[in-house]
């Protein structure tokens, strides 16, 4: 038996992280946000050969999909949906006509795991606090460590450039939120600002999703419920199908604009 040794178990795990860390300086695609919308948009993107990472603030990834509805912890997603449950192996009953409910975890757990055996990589505990800008487009972002931003440290980030961001951060669009405040331009919105999400309306707010799922920016794309936050879409509720929906077009168009020349 050979005995362990604390210095080569950390030697690893420094060596690994920086080579993760090292490989995703400059990619095709950064995901702020490992919520459904996310997570479904990273491993289509990283199935078509992308190089794709993705930026949690939390330790833990899923977003608000752990919780199902009021922490039972079940989702519902709809008929149009459907497909992605089966694509990535969640499983499901129907109930009632053309709904269909599904374990949470079980949901968040089959999509991560999809993401990272695709060849994404998600980095948790890391929060993007901005963008990294050149004149009218947005090709990077600025990280920090949550912990950091937590303390209320002065601690300066680091910089990685993407061709593409896209802001997957929830009800709280957090990337279009720094663009709208601090790079020249306008959105593509109504306003040229965040138009903000309204209260709720399920059956609107999941067909308003996906329509609001598009580049809001040159260089950034909304997905999920920052679609629907910037561009002033309801809420939905714990219905899913709009956020994996949301995550398929974006991951679509972008595969598409990557191989413009
Ligand atoms: O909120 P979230 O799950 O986004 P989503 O994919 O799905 C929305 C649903 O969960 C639910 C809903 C509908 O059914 O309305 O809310 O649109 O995941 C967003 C993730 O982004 C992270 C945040 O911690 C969460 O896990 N996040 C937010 N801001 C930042 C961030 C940031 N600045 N940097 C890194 N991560």
């Amino acid at each position: 038996m050979v005995e362990l040794d604390e210095r080569i178990i950390t030697e690893a795990i420094i060596h690994r992280f920086f080579e993760k860390l090292r490989a995703n300086l400059d990619v095709d695609v950064a995901i702020v946000g490992c919520g459904p919308s996310g997570l479904v948009a990273g491993t289509l993107l990283a199935e078509a050969g992308k190089r794709v990472a993705i930026f949690e603030r939390k330790l833990s990834i899923g977003g608000g999909m752990w919780g199902g509805g009021m922490l039972f912890n079940e989702i519902v997603v709809q008929e149009s949906a459907l497909h992605l449950l089966q694509r990535f192996g969640i499983r499901y009953v129907p109930y009632r006509d053309h709904y269909y409910a599904a374990d949470s975890i079980e949901a968040v757990t089959s999509l991560a795991r999809a993401a990272v055996q695709a060849g994404a990589t998600i980095f948790n505990t890391v929060t993007v606090e901005d963008v990294v800008m050149r004149p009218d487009r947005v090709i990077g972002l600025v990280i920090n460590w949550t912990p950091v931003e937590m303390a209320g440290l002065h601690v300066d980030p680091l910089a990685i450039h993407a061709r593409f961001v896209v802001d997957a951060t929830g009800h709280d669009t957090e990337v279009v939120r720094v663009v709208a405040k601090k790079v020249p331009g306008k959105l593509n919105t109504p306003s040229g600002q965040i138009e903000g999400e309204k209260s709720m309306w399920s059956e609107r707010a999941e067909s308003l999703t996906l329509e609001n799922t598009r580049e809001v920016f040159p260089g950034l794309y909304v997905a999920g419920m920052a679609a629907n936050a910037t561009y002033g879409g309801p809420r939905m509720g714990p219905i899913f199908g709009g956020m994996l929906l949301s995550g398929e077009k974006v991951a679509r168009e972008l595969i598409q604009r990557l191989s413009d020349p």
